[in-house]
C-alpha cells in the first residue's frame, strides 16, 4: 500500500513537453533534436555540443544509445543541465537508461517489431522505477524502418524493420500505435543508416496521424532535414552526422527552422 501511494505522489502526470510538441505541430513549427550518445562523449565534447546547440537554438537534446556501455548517463545529463536549459529527453536503449535529472523520457514500444519484450515485457519489469523517476513520460510508438544495412537497433531488437518501400505498412503501424494511445510516433532508420527514411513514407505516415512525428536515422545533410520536415516530420533527430562534424549543428538547425510555419501563426 505504502509502496503504491509513494509512487503516485511523485507522479502527477507531467505533460509540459507533450503540450509543447502538440502546440508546435499545430503551428507547423519544426523542431531539432541533437542526439547525444553517452558512450561517445567526454566532458570536453559535451561542452562543445551544448554550446553549439545553444548557439543554434536547438529545441531538444535527446540522450541515449542502443547500448550505453559506459556508466555515466547521470553525469552526462547533469553536465548538460549545468550548461543549458534546453529540454533533455531520454531516448533509452534499455530500461536501465533512466536519469531523474532529465526532463522527459521517450517511453518506447517497438510497434514495428514482433518482439514482445520490446512491446511490453521490459516495460512491466521497469514500470515502478520509471513511474517513481518523476520524469515526464512520452509514450512513443517506435517504428524502425529498414535503412539499407543492419544497425545496432535492428540487431539488438531482434525484430525485422519495416521495409523502406512499404509505406502502407508504416501508415497502418503508426495509426495502430496512435489508436492504442501512444502520444508520439518515432520513425527511425537506425543510427548511421545508409538510407534515411524517404519523404514519400514520411508524407504518407504524417497524413494519417495527429500525433507529433519524430524522424531520425542517417540524416546527414541540412537539405535532407529540410525535406523531411516539409514532408511532415515534426522533430528531426540527428546524432551520427553531428558526432562526425559538430559544426553541422548550426546548419541543421537553420534548415529545420527555415520550414515555413502555417499561415496565421
Ligand atoms: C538514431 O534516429 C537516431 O536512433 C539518429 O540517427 O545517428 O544516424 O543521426 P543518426
Amino acid at each position: 500500500m505504502h509502496f503504491c501511494s509513494s509512487i503516485n505522489e511523485r507522479c502527477l502526470m507531467k505533460t509540459r513537453l507533450y503540450q509543447q510538441l502538440l502546440e508546435r505541430k499545430n503551428k507547423g513549427r519544426k523542431s531539432f533534436a541533437v542526439l547525444i550518445d553517452p558512450d561517445k562523449v567526454d566532458s570536453k565534447a559535451l561542452d562543445q555540443l551544448t554550446s553549439l546547440a545553444i548557439r543554434a537554438s536547438a529545441d531538444y537534446l535527446f540522450v541515449g544509445g542502443s547500448l550505453v556501455i559506459s556508466n555515466h548517463l547521470d553525469d552526462v545529463v547533469q553536465h548538460i543541465r549545468k550548461q543549458c536549459d534546453i529540454p533533455v529527453i531520454l531516448f533509452p536503449g534499455s530500461p536501465s537508461q533512466i536519469s531523474r535529472d532529465a526532463d522527459g523520457l521517450l517511453y518506447l514500444s517497438l510497434i514495428s517489431g514482433r518482439n514482445p519484450e520490446l512491446l511490453i515485457g521490459q516495460h512491466v519489469i521497469s514500470a515502478a522505477a520509471v513511474k517513481k523517476s518523476g520524469l515526464e513520460i512520452l509514450s512513443t510508438g517506435y517504428m524502425v524502418i529498414d535503412g539499407g544495412a543492419p544497425t545496432t537497433v535492428s540487431y539488438i531488437s531482434n525484430a525485422a524493420p519495416i521495409p523502406a518501400d512499404k509505406n502502407e505498412i508504416a501508415m497502418c503501424t503508426a495509426m495502430a500505435g496512435e489508436m492504442l494511445g501512444m502520444k508520439v510516433i518515432y520513425m527511425d532508420a537506425g543510427s548511421g543508416a545508409k538510407r534515411p527514411i524517404s519523404e514519400a513514407m514520411i508524407e504518407k505516415v504524417s497524413g494519417v496521424i495527429e500525433a507529433p512525428l519524430i524522424v531520425g536515422g542517417g540524416i546527414t545533410t541540412p537539405e535532407k532535414a529540410y525535406l523531411n520536415c516539409k514532408a511532415g516530420a515534426d522533430v528531426i533527430v540527428i546524432g551520427n552526422a553531428i558526432e562526425k562534424d559538430p559544426s553541422l549543428i548550426g546548419e541543421m538547425s537553420a534548415a529545420i527552422h527555415a520550414v515555413p510555419v502555417k499561415a496565421g501563426h
